[in-house]
């Protein structure tokens, strides 16, 4: 090898070496595939056995994993009569609404036999995530976890953890879930609720039959474990806890937080909530229970069940055995503590330093109202209905219950060919005013409609959801997809556009996808519209989606060519 080639090649290791080292670079990402069958299999939990819908036969669902930047590939193969869709939930899917999965909105369903191919990249997002089946209630067993690494090389802002953990939130019916909401919907009453919720798949030993199925995390003493929890449970925001131990939130919804630690976390479906757990110094001769139940405000009945889990510490043979040790319980909030629930939210703050900034929208472009409660629709002529007052139980955002229509929503924006399928009129304010949060108005009637919003490419937007007291004052987790939003502001009683907005925090507010509107309250939040296509927004309480609380928006392309939404997979499903 003569000098100038040794220079070179010396150059080029450099250059290379420098590459390599500089995060972010597209050929340092990878692409990770994987495939998933959806079948039936027989799982049996609380001494009953039933058929449910899996991915590969595992439940909870595979776990996807991968860095930060990398290409994500997903075969989704139907062998089961029921038709799916899959949602990869808080993966913002730029350019690629296509793989985004809620169905009617994005796709057609994948029906029995065939493939669908979700092709997206994860781009500007790092934590937890998770993904779900997107139709009628198939994800009661149809989730699994999105866990994204920081891209290699790049530590967490906070201590490397000694190991890290999923901890998924579900919830079990004995019955098939697919004919409880066929059946409420049919009578219009509210449908029969879940017998246990689970903890990774797991009801726990405070049920009947079920102290074989719990979930049981084994951890050494002075050690810090990062668990990365998820609720995708069906119908109910959860309170956690773990008995004698403080849980440090770092990160919630693929977003770093300010950390702040609290003995109970408040988790909605949809949401995901990173902790650091820090054990005991030295073996504490106890047993420690973790346990999970709902926070409820509604008049409707729910699942008051408490699922749980053991925390147990390795016993070596120089620590003194805890047999017969006292178990420890953790004290839950009360199932209707909203001043815990204001209380816990208020807490979340955006990292917001200069490697992780909190991107707020200082202006605003176009501003919404929309209402978010439930209501009644009629009952037909010749039916007698089991909803309020013989009506049907419906739910609307500005009064409008979203019936989906029976092409998807993006194909048709695509092709503009909308006429039929849509209409562009969705309403900004409610179509008249109350005092939301006093008194219902004497009609509860909702009107229903396929209706979306038309935002140019690039608007900032700032939407005001506003609970309404119809059938009760609840917490609704609303979510959006294809973008995070900012929380800029919340409180109690009916927003007050001239006295609230000074009170808006528009330096480092939490940054999510889904936020629980506060029961009896409003929230304020702030996105901008940079990702073309259509996404939906609905309440992640699957019962009030399917009564109807979910709405669309339609963000325009913009002039440059990567501000477009990309033609359509060759693979995308037909209806
Ligand atoms: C589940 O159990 C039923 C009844 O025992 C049986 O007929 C069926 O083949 C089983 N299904 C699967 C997927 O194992
Ligand atoms: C995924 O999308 C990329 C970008 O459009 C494309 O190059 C690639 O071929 C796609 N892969 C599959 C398996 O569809
Ligand atoms: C757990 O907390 C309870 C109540 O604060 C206390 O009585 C008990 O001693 C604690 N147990 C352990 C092992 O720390
Ligand atoms: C849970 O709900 C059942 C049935 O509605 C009720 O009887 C019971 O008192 C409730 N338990 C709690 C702790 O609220
Ligand atoms: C919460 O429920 C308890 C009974 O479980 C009740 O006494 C209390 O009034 C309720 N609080 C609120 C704010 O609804
Ligand atoms: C709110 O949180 C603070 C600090 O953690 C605590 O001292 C206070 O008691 C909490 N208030 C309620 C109503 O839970
Ligand atoms: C009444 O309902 C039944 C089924 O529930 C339906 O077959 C029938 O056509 C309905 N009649 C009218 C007049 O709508
Ligand atoms: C049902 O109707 C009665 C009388 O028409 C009314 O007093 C009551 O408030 C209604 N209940 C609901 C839940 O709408
Ligand atoms: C709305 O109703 C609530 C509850 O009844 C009441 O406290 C509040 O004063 C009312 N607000 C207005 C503006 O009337
Ligand atoms: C609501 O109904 C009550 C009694 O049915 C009536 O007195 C009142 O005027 C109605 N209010 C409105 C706003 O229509
Ligand atoms: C929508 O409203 C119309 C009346 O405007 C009604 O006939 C129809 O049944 C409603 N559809 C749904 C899905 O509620
Ligand atoms: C599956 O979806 C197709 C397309 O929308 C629809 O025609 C068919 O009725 C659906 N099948 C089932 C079993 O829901
Ligand atoms: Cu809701």
């Amino acid at each position: 090898m003569d000098a100038t080639s040794t220079i070179s090649m010396a150059t080029l290791l450099l250059a290379l070496f420098t590459l390599l080292a500089l995060p972010g670079l597209s050929f340092a990402s990878i692409t990770r595939h994987y495939k998933f069958d959806i079948q039936r299999k027989n799982v049996t939990r609380l001494c009953h056995t039933r058929s449910i819908v899996t991915v590969n036969g595992k439940f909870p669902g595979p776990k996807i994993v991968a860095r930060e930047g990398d290409r994500v590939i997903v075969k989704v193969i139907n062998h089961i009569k029921n038709n799916v869709t899959i949602h990869w939930h808080g993966v913002r899917q730029i350019q690629t609404g296509w793989a985004d999965g809620p169905a009617y909105i994005t796709q057609c369903p994948i029906q029995r036999g065939q493939t669908y191919v979700y092709n997206f990249t994860i781009v500007g997002q790092r934590g937890t995530l998770l993904w779900h089946a997107h139709i009628s209630w198939m994800r009661v067993t149809l989730y699994g976890a999105i866990i994204i690494l920081p891209k290699r090389g790049v530590p967490y802002p906070f201590p490397k953890p000694y190991k890290e953990i999923p901890v998924i939130f579900g919830e079990w019916f004995n019955a098939d879930p697919e004919a409880v909401i066929a059946q409420a919907l049919q009578t219009g009453a509210g449908p029969n609720v879940s017998d246990a919720y689970t903890i990774n798949g797991l009801p726990g030993p405070l049920y009947n039959c079920s102290k074989v199925d719990t979930f049981k995390l084994k951890v050494k003493p002075g050690k810090t474990y990062l668990l990365r929890m998820i609720n995708a449970a069906l119908n109910d925001e959860l309170f956690f806890s773990i008995a004698n131990h403080t849980l440090t939130v770092v990160e919630v919804d693929a977003i770093y937080t300010k950390p702040f630690n609290s003995d109970t976390i408040l988790i909605t479906p949809g949401q995901t909530t990173n902790v650091l757990l820090r054990t005991k110094p030295s073996f504490p001769g106890a047993t420690f229970l973790m346990a999970a139940r709902p926070y409820a405000t509604g008049l409707g009945t729910f699942d008051n069940t408490t699922t749980a889990g053991l925390l147990e510490y390795k016993y070596t043979p120089s620590t003194p055995s805890n047999k017969n040790l006292p178990l420890s319980k953790p004290t839950l909030p009360s199932l209707n503590d909203t001043a815990f629930a204001a209380n816990f939210t208020g807490k979340l703050r955006s990292l917001a330093n200069a490697q992780f900034p909190a991107n707020v929208p200082q202006t605003v472009d176009k501003r919404f109202y929309f209402t978010v409660g439930l209501g009644t629709s009629p009952c037909p002529k010749n039916q007698t209905c089991q909803g309020p007052n013989g009506t049907k139980f419906a739910a609307s955002v500005n009064n409008i219950s979203f019936a989906l229509p029976s092409t998807a929503l993006l194909q048709a924006h695509f092709l503009g060919q909308s006429k039929g399928v849509y209409t562009t009129d969705f309403p900004s304010n409610p179509p008249f005013p109350f005092n939301y949060t006093g008194t219902p108005p004497n009609n509860t009637f909702v009107t229903n409609g396929t209706k979306a919003v038309v935002l140019p490419f690039n608007a900032s937007v700032e939407l005001v959801m506003q609970d309404t007291s119809i059938q009760g004052n609840e917490s609704h987790p609303l979510h959006l997809h294809g973008f995070n939003f900012f929380v800029v502001g919340q409180g109690f009683g009916n927003y007050d556009p001239s006295k609230d907005p000074a009170k808006f925090n528009l330096a480092d507010p939490i940054e999510r996808n889904t936020f629980g509107v506060p029961a009896g309250g409003w929230v304020a939040i702030r996105f901008q519209a940079d990702n073309p296509g259509v996404w939906f927004m609905h309440c992640h309480l699957d019962v009030h989606t399917s009564w109807g609380l979910r709405m669309a928006w339609v963000v325009n392309d913009g002039p440059l060519p990567n501000q477009k939404l990309l033609p359509p997979p060759s693979d995308l499903p037909k209806c």
